[in-house]
């Protein structure tokens, strides 16, 4: 699982595990509860409680293995639940974790999350020059000003500019180049973009492909170009079913938990084995 910090990785993870361990009609079911499972269960109980998950710790990756099993065959997950931190880092500095770096090699699947929150919708590049030309007009109606002082004034500082300013669809399209980059191409297959906290999407976007055409239009383009290397989906997932903290009392409701979870498939569709589905597809021959 990959993402900058606050992407729903930990979320998902904790979901998941609850449902692959005690869900027995599920597509993909557990066979042996893992030897170390302290954080696994960490993350089930927060999510059972509706409680929004702490960032996940920066000291290294929390190991996790997962003895899984689908109808036609069984798999041994290497599901190592990793801070958002070291993503942020790549992104930023360019530089990677050894212990990341590894894992990221030897990927043969991958989860790229994305949380809408983290999107910042940035102005293009046709809206500034309407803005522009607008402003040219009013100020060539307008009665002369004098040029503006160097008075020291702030306001007419322009800002230094930091990676951190970089916006969230450059910042996935960055992640996901780097992380194609470090991976073995014969041993990284497929990928599946996950769009995690799907319910705070509004209803007139229903589903992934519109929100990705309309909200994330390059970063579409790029997953479209690298579909002729690999196999790429695309699912919008919510696994709290709603706003852990606005809408705890609600969703705290629910007799099974796992009904609150939902999640579409690229072209909205809601899919029947719900928050397996990723995982499914990713361990599936197609
Ligand atoms: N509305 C809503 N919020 C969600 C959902 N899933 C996760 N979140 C929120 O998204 C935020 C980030 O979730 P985490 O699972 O901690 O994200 P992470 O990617 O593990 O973050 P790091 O550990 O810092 O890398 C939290 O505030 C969650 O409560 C969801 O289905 N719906
Ligand atoms: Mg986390």
């Amino acid at each position: 699982m990959a993402g900058i910090p606050g992407t729903g990785k930990s979320t998902y993870l904790g979901a998941l595990y609850h449902v692959i361990e005690s869900v027995s009609d599920s597509p993909i079911t557990l066979d042996m509860l893992p030897a170390l499972r302290d954080h696994l269960e960490k993350l089930r109980t927060n999510w059972l409680a509706v409680e929004p998950e702490s960032r996940t710790s920066s000291a290294g990756p929390v190991p996790s293995e997962l003895l899984v099993s689908t109808a036609d065959a069984s798999f041994n997950l290497n599901w190592p639940d990793l801070s958002g931190e070291f993503f942020e880092e790549m992104v930023l500095t360019r530089t990677i974790r050894p212990d990341v770096h590894r894992l990221v090699m030897d990927a043969t699947a991958m989860m790229l999350f994305i949380h809408p929150t983290k999107i910042t919708s940035e102005p293009r590049i046709d809206d500034i020059k309407a803005a522009a030309n607008a402003l040219e007009e009013i100020e060539l109606d307008a009665e002369p000003q004098p040029e503006p002082s160097e008075s020291g004034d702030p306001d007419d500082k322009a800002i230094d500019w930091d990676p951190s300013m970089v916006p969230g669809e450059i910042v996935a399209i960055e992640l996901m180049q780097q992380l194609m980059s470090i991976a073995k191409p014969t041993k990284l297959n497929k990928i599946a973009v996950i769009i995690s906290a799907w319910d705070l999407i509004p209803d007139n976007c229903p589903s992934p492909k519109v929100y990705l055409d309309s909200v994330l239009p390059l970063f579409a383009q790029f997953l479209a170009a690298n579909k002729q290397i690999y196999s790429i989906e695309v699912f919008g997932v919510s696994a709290h079913g709603g706003d852990p903290i606005r809408e705890k009392d609600r969703l705290q409701q629910f007799v099974k938990a796992t009904d609150r979870i939902s999640v579409v498939g690229y072209e909205g569709v809601l899919l029947d084995s719900g928050i397996v589905a990723p995982l499914a597809w990713l361990l599936s021959k197609q």
